[in-house]
Order: structure tokens, then sequence, then C-alpha cells
């Protein structure tokens, strides 16, 4: 494990130093604040563990070894936080930043994230936990404003709403823009189930299908499909020991201009979901779509991963059905979310978000 400590004159500004120096999943091991020459310091200690691991010792992959550790990593960082989570002293927060952390945590937000939330409270008085977990959790609305790219690559877990967030999501943009020129590229030709439901719904729509099995039939789509305005690839899960990143060099996608929307459930667990994080990880730019909201209870772990992965989420899906069922996200939406359980509207589904001027 790498240990270090980081300085600074708010802990706003030195958790952005751990963070961007140590990363997403870096552990606050202990905070402080003290007084040199007159000047107020705050100071924070970080440790990481080593994520090169993975790829330095393949024999550990192929034994579980490092399944094994990360299990045992989290549990260190569990009792690590129990002991430190008196750290968290409910006093020093106002009533109102108190009831809404305690919440928070009842939801399932993790005693990571809760005291992050609780250094940045602390850091700026006066601030709301609203302004502070914005800074936190970031939304960037799925539009053809923010997400200027011509490709949109959907990826995710086996049965995480891939396939039907690619056509909600043609939908949306068909209803926003009804001129606009959409085609679906498939790259999960081989499994019966998904290739027949997008190619059915994408003929019923109207959209043009198209599938590539390689590389090579990708750059003749690519080549093909010019005049088309916007490209919406559909994909199968990755296995485990896979990477998005190889998936995208085999069909040499690196490097064109591509977002990369990964749909994830709320309900995975802690280990699972980091390990998705890990799999599904690309340097192109990305957002979180939220999908099977209408079947979870409770909705903390959005935050958790949300916080975790440093990536905006671009919309949420809330219903089996294709119509109506997926919002692009908002602010709004995904605090009602977390703290009323309350699901977007059939409105928010259908209209594009009002943006603030
Ligand atoms: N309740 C609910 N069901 C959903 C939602 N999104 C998708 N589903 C259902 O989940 C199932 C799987 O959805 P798909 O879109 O096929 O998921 P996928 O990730 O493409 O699945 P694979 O291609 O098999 O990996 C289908 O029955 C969908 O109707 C949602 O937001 N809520
Ligand atoms: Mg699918």
């Amino acid at each position: 494990m790498q240990v270090k400590t980081f300085t600074g004159s708010s802990s706003g500004e030195v958790l952005a130093q751990v963070k961007a120096e140590m990363g997403p999943d870096a552990v606050i091991l202990g905070n402080r604040t003290y007084r040199k020459n007159g000047v107020i310091c705050h100071e924070i200690t970080a440790g990481v563990e080593r994520s090169t691991q993975t790829s330095q010792h393949p024999s550990m992959d192929a034994m579980g070894g490092w399944s094994e550790w990360q299990r045992d990593w989290l549990q260190i960082k569990e009792q690590l936080f129990a002991l430190m989570k008196p750290a968290i002293q409910m006093s020093r927060l106002t009533p109102r930043q108190r009831v809404a952390l305690e919440y928070l945590q009842r939801e399932g937000v993790c005693d990571e994230v809760s005291l992050e939330l609780y250094t940045r409270l602390l850091a700026a008085p006066g601030s709301s936990v609203l302004e502070c977990l914005c800074d936190m959790v970031h939304v960037k609305s799925f539009g053809l404003e923010d997400w200027p790219q011509r490709i949109h690559m959907i990826t995710g877990p086996f049965g995480s709403g891939k396939t039907s967030t690619a056509l909600r999501l043609a939908l949306y943009l068909r209803k926003i823009k009804p001129d606009i020129r959409l085609a679906f590229i498939n790259l999960d030709c081989l499994r019966g189930n998904g290739r027949l439901v997008l190619r059915h719904w994408a003929e019923l729509s109207n959209f043009i299908y198209l599938e590539a099995q390689d590389a090579q039939t990708m750059q003749t789509i690519m080549d093909k499909a010019s005049a088309v305005d916007i490209l919406i690839i559909d994909t199968q899960g990755l296995q485990r020991g896979q990477t998005l990143q190889k998936f995208l060099e085999a069909y040499a996608l690196q490097g064109k201009d591509i977002a990369v929307h990964t749909t994830f459930t709320p309900f995975c667990d802690v280990l699972q979901t980091k390990e998705f994080l890990q799999r599904y990880k690309t340097t192109h730019p990305s957002s979180l779509i939220w999908t099977k909201l209408d079947e979870a209870v409770s909705y903390g772990n959005i935050v958790n991963v949300s916080n975790e992965a440093n990536l905006p989420i671009s919309a949420l899906s809330f219903g089996g059905e294709l119509q109506e069922t997926l919002a692009p996200a908002t602010e709004p939406l995904v605090w009602r979310l977390v703290f009323k359980r309350q699901l977007p509207s059939r409105e928010a589904a259908t209209n594009p978000p009002r943006r603030s001027k």
C-alpha cells in the first residue's frame, strides 16, 4: 500500500490533490487541521493499493489470488473505516446536514463516501449537503449538446439493459431531432436473442441496422455510413478477464471519436461493482447509465459508484418497456431518486431537460 500525506489551505483542495495523485481508489487514513504561522492548514493522509498488481501477477489472477486479495483489502478498509467512524463527529454538523448524512448512510452510502462528504461539509461551512454531493457525483445529460460524439457505444455487464438502452437513446434522439439519420451497429452477433431484439426494433422504428464481426467489417461499415449522423453500437457483456480497452482494439475503435456509456444496476455489491468499473474502464469520454431503477429499493449505491468511477451520469432507466422509460439525467432527477426514492416521471423521459442559463 502506498501512503502519502497531503496539505493545503482547505480540505476540498487537499481532497482534490489526493484524487488527482492517487486516483479514486485512495482511502483517507487520517485528517487534521492545525495552525502554522497563524495560517490554517488542512492535512490528509491517504493510502492506495497498487492498481498495477493485476497485470504484474497474471498467475495470481489465474489462481483467483487477486480477487481474494481484493476481498481482504475491502475487509481491511471496512475495519479502518470502523476505527475512523468516530472521526465523523455528527455534532460538528448543522442539524440539517446531520439528518441528510444519516439518511444517506441508511440508504447504502458507504463509510468512505460518507467521510468524504463529511470532510467537504466541514471544509466549506455553510454549504449544503447537496452542493457538496454535486461536487462528488457528476451529471452530464445525454443529448446532442453535451455528448457531441458521432459514435455512441453502449457497454455494461450481461443483462444490465444495454440493448434496451441503445434503443431508448435512439428513440430519444429522434424525438428531439426528428430528421436525424441514425444507425445501429450490433457487435453482439453470435447470441441470437439480443441480436433479434435489436434488429426487430430497429427495423420497426425505421433505423438502419448493421452488424460487425471484426475490425474489417467495422471499417467497411464506417466507410459506408458516412452519411449517417449518429451511430449507436450495441455490445455484448465482457467476460471476467476481458477489458473494454482490448475489446475496442479488437474492432479498431481505439482513438476514434466515441462516447462510451456503461449500463449499471444499483443493486450490484461493492466488490463486483469495483471489478466491473475496472473491466469497463476506457480513456474515451464516458458516462454511467443507471438501469432497472424501478426494481431497486434504495439508491445510495449510485452515489458510491458514481463517486468512485469519477464518471458523470448521463441517463436513468426505470422500466422494462421501451417507450418513456429512459430520462436524460439531471441533478434534480438524481437527487430526488437518492433522497426521496422518486423515479423520474414519464414526462422527464419524453422531454429534453431544461438547461440552466
Ligand atoms: N424493470 C426494468 N427492466 C429493464 C430495464 N432495462 C432493461 N430491462 C429488461 O432487462 C432485460 C435485459 O435487457 P437487455 O436490454 O436485453 O440487456 P442487455 O444488457 O442488452 O443483455 P445482454 O445483451 O443479454 O447482455 C430485458 O428483459 C429488459 O426488458 C429497466 O430499466 N427496468
Ligand atoms: Mg443486449
